[in-house]
């Protein structure tokens, strides 16, 4: 079986660690969210690539869900001393990935080269798909106006309500064309618990991509749980939307995109509630990740479900 899984943000990581685990690099590629990538004293910060990167290299920052593990902070807090900007911490480690990364796009490579080559001197075999080569932005429309995504996120802390998204660039953007490569002979699509509107969404509105992945399977793993996100700002992001930040809700969000969908056993009452009326296989199963097992468990469970569907399709 050969699976393309969607991925953005802390959430879709962890899942993405337990995916690579299961299936090897010929049955399994990443494709991620770049809206989230801004360019920040002089360098190009890639967060969800770099998500899912440490999370792969089993690097990541347990401790603050995103960065590098054993990290020191060194240049960002003298830096800060210094009157310079420091809203956006980088830590010492991290800030070499990035130095990496922009003198390699600078030097002419794609971010898809790019990611390509740091993946594999952090012993990453999987294809990590940053959706686009081609710059895409998220902006998130709030009460205050529009906010750059990691001015929103980072520097005002979630805070400001939201009324919308908009995806700069999104027009003229081209799909990686791995990603496409990659799709021609996929059998089905695993979206992880990432964020629908921010960290999802800008995958699917680029070009065709979401009529290619509407021909396939889909699963999606919902990362509502119990009312709330289990990291991030999707639950607030719901509300402030005036959508019940429900799993039912996430699966309406989708909408004929999806085949099955996962939501936690705890939320269990759902599957016999509005979930019914939605012609879409749903289960329950344990989707809170906290230790790898955990990961494996999820996505062993993500891959049966998918090739159960896959042979009723
Ligand atoms: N998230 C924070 O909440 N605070 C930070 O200072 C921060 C720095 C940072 C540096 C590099 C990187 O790749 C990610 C970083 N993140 C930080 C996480 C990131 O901005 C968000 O988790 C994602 O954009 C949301 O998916």
């Amino acid at each position: 079986m050969k699976i393309l899984a969607v991925t953005g943000g802390v959430g879709g990581a962890k899942l993405a660690l337990g995916l690579s685990k299961v299936l090897g690099p010929h049955e399994l590629a990443f494709v991620v969210n770049t809206g989230d990538d801004f360019e920040h004293l002089g360098l190009h910060i890639s967060p969800d690539v770099d998500s899912l990167t440490y999370a792969l290299a089993e690097q990541n920052n347990n401790e603050l869900g995103w960065g590098r593990q054993g990290e020191t902070w060194q240049f960002i807090e003298t830096l800060g001393a210094l009157g310079g900007e420091d809203w956006f911490r980088l830590g010492d480690k991290d800030l070499a990935l990035h130095h990496q990364r922009t003198q390699l796009l600078r030097s002419g490579h794609s971010l898809t080269e790019v990611t390509r080559a740091i993946g594999l001197a952090l012993g990453i075999e999987h294809q990590m798909l940053p959706m686009s080569d081609d710059p895409v932005r998220t902006m998130v429309q709030t009460a205050q106006g529009e906010l750059a995504f990691q001015h929103y996120f980072v520097r005002e802390r979630c805070e400001p309500e939201v009324t919308g998204f908009r995806f700069d660039g999104i027009e003229t953007a081209q799909p990686n064309p791995a990603l496409l490569a990659w799709l021609q002979d996929c059998d089905g699509i695993i979206i992880c618990p990432s964020n629908p509107y921010v960290s999802v969404d800008p995958i699917l509105q680029l070009g065709q991509l979401r009529t290619l992945f509407e021909q396939l399977p889909v699963v999606a793993i919902s990362p509502i749980v119990g009312g709330m996100a289990i990291k991030g700002p999707a639950a607030k992001m719901m509300a402030e939307l005036q959508v019940p930040a429900s799993p039912t809700a996430v699966a309406q969000h989708y909408g004929n995109l999806l085949s099955g969908f996962i939501i936690d056993e705890t939320d269990a009452s759902q599957l016999s509630g509005p979930l019914e009326d939605m012609p879409i296989a749903s289960i329950a199963a344990p989707s809170v990740m906290v230790t790898l097992e955990d990961r494996i468990l999820l996505a062993e469970t993500a891959i049966r479900f998918l090739s159960e569907i896959t042979h009723l399709k």
